[in-house]
């Protein structure tokens, strides 16, 4: 295999595969819609925002990659909706359907041999397209980190509670040895947020 086709795989990879992956569905499916709009405790954005801030991030790093009349959202606002909770579930189902779109469209351009990887985007200024698919590649696992979390702890609430009901009548948790103690529950630490947002259009130079 030639470096290049090398260099794709890695890059198809990294774009796909994994936990990036496999956390967006499990984010977009898990998320029960009455949560998609609630900030959780500690947290500074509920999974809407997540979710849009993914989609137009990702739409904006792909257009800019091969569209010269591309204009970027305003920054940072434009980068975010609106409202904390979408307006409907065709609101969610159509943000979802968008990233992932946008998704198989960047790998598609990575894919394709005739991509030159190296080459200085013409209307950038000095951006390649292998640095715009590590870009993407960086911004969707940071917040696929976040938005992943909240969607595995809020399955295992469910999946906790609909097993409740299943436990035998006499189940009683044994008791703990004099000797030992519950762990004191720390409250849970709000997301480390940088303080310059990793991506646009700073980093684009
Ligand atoms: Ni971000």
């Amino acid at each position: 295999m030639s470096k290049d086709s090398s260099l794709r795989e890695h890059l198809l990879s990294l774009l796909t595969g994994g936990n990036a992956h496999a956390d967006f569905d499990r984010a977009v499916e898990h998320i029960p819609a009455k949560l998609r709009g609630k900030i959780p405790k500690g947290a500074e954005h509920s999974p809407w925002e997540l979710l849009e801030h993914l989609r137009i991030a990702q739409w904006d790093i792909l257009e800019f990659s091969r569209n010269p009349d591309h204009k970027s959202p305003d920054f940072p606002t434009g980068y975010w909706p609106a409202a904390p909770a979408p307006a409907d579930h065709k609101a969610w189902d159509d943000s979802v359907r968008a990233f992932r779109k946008d998704l198989k469209a960047f790998c598609d351009l990575v894919a394709d041999d005739s991509t030159d990887l190296f080459a200085r985007i013409p209307h950038g200024e000095g951006q390649t397209i292998l640095r715009e698919a590590l870009l993407a590649a960086d911004h969707n696992a940071y917040h696929l980190g976040q938005f992943g979390a909240r969607a595995t702890s809020s399955r295992r609430v469910e999946v906790t509670r609909s097993l409740v009901p299943l436990l035998p009548v006499s189940f009683t948790p044994a008791p703990l040895p004099a000797t030992m103690s519950l762990p004191t529950p720390s409250p849970r630490a709000p997301f480390p947020l940088p303080t310059r947002w990793p991506g646009f259009p700073s980093l684009r130079s």
